[in-house]
């Protein structure tokens, strides 16, 4: 087979797998969660995309490989021959990945500048810290500050209203941990000593698991926390449970222990 057939076929093979590519096409297997945040379709378009660009180049690679190992297998009475190589080849092959990582870092720059650098103006403010093995998530509370009494904090509850943007400040109390919403396509590392921001919104009401993506200890495997998109009314009513068992007890309810405590359905009403 000849230099130029082999590149023939190679070109044919590659041009015979994009067409699925282009329209979306993923065996069963391959299908990437459902897509949440308002930019998921945007990541799964580039992460389909690299995955036939490299899948492509993968099977082109080995099948080329395989050939060479059973067409050039040993043989009694064969003799190797010295070759120096193909000039033409070693520039083909150096010059297609290059333009390939160019046109896919251009490709990307816009989405990772709005995921990544662009924080929207006018989102909800949340802090979450790592910790072995653990989410804690803060609220700022009625005065919009964090680091105040009227703070909300809960573990391993995050809630927040669907349709509305949310930027997480990521801290960690102690090893790297990675904040990991596969639904809505976010990832981002927890380093100790570092805050780093994240943002992402949700298309409809539901519960998603936050995995931490980074295998921080022994406890590793049971870091798992709770992601739920509310409806604005929800998740006025969760964030004013939360308050209210997050809120010291009155002085008036220390002073007197004898009081009779109300009973369920009343505490429910009052809260
Ligand atoms: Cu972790």
């Amino acid at each position: 087979m000849t230099i130029r057939k082999v590149l023939r076929t190679g070109w044919l093979g590659f041009l015979g797998a994009f067409a699925p590519a282009f329209a979306g096409a993923l065996p069963f297997w391959m299908k990437l969660p459902e897509g949440v945040s308002s930019f998921s379709a945007d990541i799964d378009w580039l992460f389909r995309l690299i995955l036939w660009i490299t899948g492509v180049i993968f099977i082109i690679v080995e099948g080329i490989l395989v050939f060479f190992l059973i067409r050039y297998r040993h043989r009694e009475g064969r003799r190797a021959h010295y070759t120096h190589g193909n000039n033409r080849l070693e520039v083909i092959w150096t010059i297609v990945p290059g333009v390939i990582c160019v046109v896919l870092a251009l490709l990307s720059r816009r989405l990772w500048a709005d995921i990544k650098q662009r924080m929207p103006e006018d989102a909800m403010q949340v802090e979450v810290t790592a910790e072995q093995f653990a989410w804690n998530i803060r609220y700022p509370g009625p005065d919009g500050k964090f680091g105040t009494p009227d703070d909300i904090v809960t573990l391993n509850q995050f809630h927040f209203p669907v349709g509305k943007k949310v930027v997480v400040s990521l801290h960690s109390k102690d090893v790297i941990h990675s904040f990991f919403l596969p639904e809505f396509r976010v990832k981002q590392d927890a380093v100790p000593g570092m805050t780093t921001k994240v943002w992402f919104d949700a298309a409809r009401v539901g519960q998603w698991e936050i995995s931490c993506a980074e295998l921080c200890g022994l406890g590793h495997y049971r870091m798992k926390g709770f992601l739920t998109a509310d409806s604005p009314e929800d998740f006025e009513k969760w964030l004013a449970e939360q308050a209210a068992s997050n809120a010291p007890p009155p002085p008036a309810a220390a002073a007197a222990p004898a009081a009779p405590a109300p009973a369920p359905e009343e505490a429910k009403k009052g809260s």
